[in-house]
């Protein structure tokens, strides 16, 4: 019927106007979408005010002529009729023989909105059972974390800040302006004297001899733990991982992470972290190449718990007051680690902060309950040091 195509027809109707064929044209000029269109062909004018069972009736005249010119029956017709009607009517669509397109109209709309509101409670379920799924997971997470939490309250710095015994400043730091010092061969009967009063202390070149110094690496961890089963699964699970500054999320994580980046090249991001070890298989290794300092008071070693830290240079832990059962020790094993110590709160007014810096081979013993401490990794060698609790 020669009806231009309106630009403003979306792609999507257009195509399906194509796949109708003829059936397009009139679809358009029947729904009065295209006025211009229906002006030129139909000699209907585009702003008249016949009402539009009349402009309809005229339009089915006018077509009926046609057809009868162009020898079409009308039965014909109707069948083509029909086949438009399935079109424009897509999704509530009716037969010819249904009511005039005026009436289909409401028909139409009340199919769209029907469809409209069951896509709206479509929406709706999903999002409904999407929230349901969350807060199902929340509540499991929450019962689990209050099933296999040791602790009614969580730990968290307020609760332990607020429930920890006050410091005795006279014996823990008043007059204290330095690490104490002691050379590799203090005897346990002299080491003693000072091992409990919470007073930071450094043997220097105490493990000067140990294997570690030769075999403790990053490779070297990751073939351990790679080697023994079940090894990473025990940090995870029984143990604690310190990412520190770093994106890592576990150690297994952190000890695949990119050779580059392990030995620290140009360009690379650097890293700290450090690990507390419940492996019994990897402790073993651990002690043959790093065994307990030899001057600890005698039946000092209930823990069986070592904590290393790697990584360098740079920021090492932030500053912090551990709540732990015990004072600690720790043997550098490689690099060079400054400590920072700062008193307690409500012993700032009668003590003083001070710094003390541990090289390879050197033990540090630090009561980290009593003293805010921060540690910064020097330039050089990576740093790498194996620790635990005494008592
Ligand atoms: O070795 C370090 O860098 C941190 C150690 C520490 O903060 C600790 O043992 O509490």
């Amino acid at each position: 019927m020669g009806c231009k195509s309106a630009p403003h027809v979306p792609r999507e109707a257009a195509r399906r106007d194509y796949s109708s064929g003829r059936a397009r044209c009139g679809w358009l000029d029947v729904s009065g979408s295209d006025e211009a269109g229906m002006s030129e062909n139909n000699n209907v004018p585009p702003h008249s005010a016949a009402p539009d069972r009349t402009k309809l009736r005229l339009l089915c005249e006018r077509l009926v002529r046609e057809a009868q010119q162009k020898g079409i029956a009308v039965g014909e017709l109707s069948v083509m009729c029909r086949g438009r009607r399935r079109v424009g009517a897509k999704g509530g669509g009716r037969a010819a023989s249904s009511p005039p397109p005026s009436a289909t109209v409401p028909s139409a709309n009340t199919s769209a909105n029907t469809s409209a509101r069951w896509r709206w409670l479509a929406s709706a379920l999903v999002v409904a059972s999407a929230v349901l799924a969350l807060q199902t997971q929340l509540l499991e997470r929450l019962r689990l974390d209050f099933v296999s939490s040791k602790c009614v309250v969580r730990n968290n710095y307020f609760v332990m800040e607020a429930t920890r015994l006050r410091t005795d400043c006279g014996r823990v730091c008043v007059g204290v302006r330095e690490a104490a010092e002691f050379s590799a061969n203090v005897t346990r009967a002299a080491f003693e004297e000072w091992a409990y009063l919470s007073r930071p202390l450094v043997v220097r070149q105490a493990a000067a001899h140990w294997p570690a110094l030769e075999r403790f690496s990053l490779p070297f961890f990751r073939s351990v733990y790679d080697s023994v089963e079940g090894a990473y699964e025990a940090v995870s699970e029984e143990c604690q991982f310190l990412p520190f500054r770093s994106e890592f999320v576990d150690l297994r994580d952190a000890l695949a992470m990119h050779p580059a980046r392990a030995a620290r090249a140009p360009g690379t991001r650097p890293w700290y972290f450090g690990w507390s070890n419940c492996s019994p298989g990897v402790s073993a290794i651990m002690r043959q190449l790093a065994p307990r300092p030899p001057f600890l008071p005698a039946g000092s070693e209930s823990s069986a718990l070592d904590w290393i830290f790697m990584g360098g240079d740079g920021a090492g832990a932030a500053w912090h007051l551990d709540y732990v059962q015990r004072p600690s020790w720790q043997a550098q094993i490689s690099g060079t680690k400054s400590w920072h110590f700062r008193p307690v709160p409500e012993c700032q007014d009668v003590c003083q902060s001070f710094n003390v810096t541990v090289e390879k081979g050197d033990i540090i013993f630090v009561d980290t309950n009593q003293w805010y401490h921060t540690t910064f990794i020097h330039e050089g060698a990576l740093s790498i040091t194996i620790g635990s609790e005494y008592d």
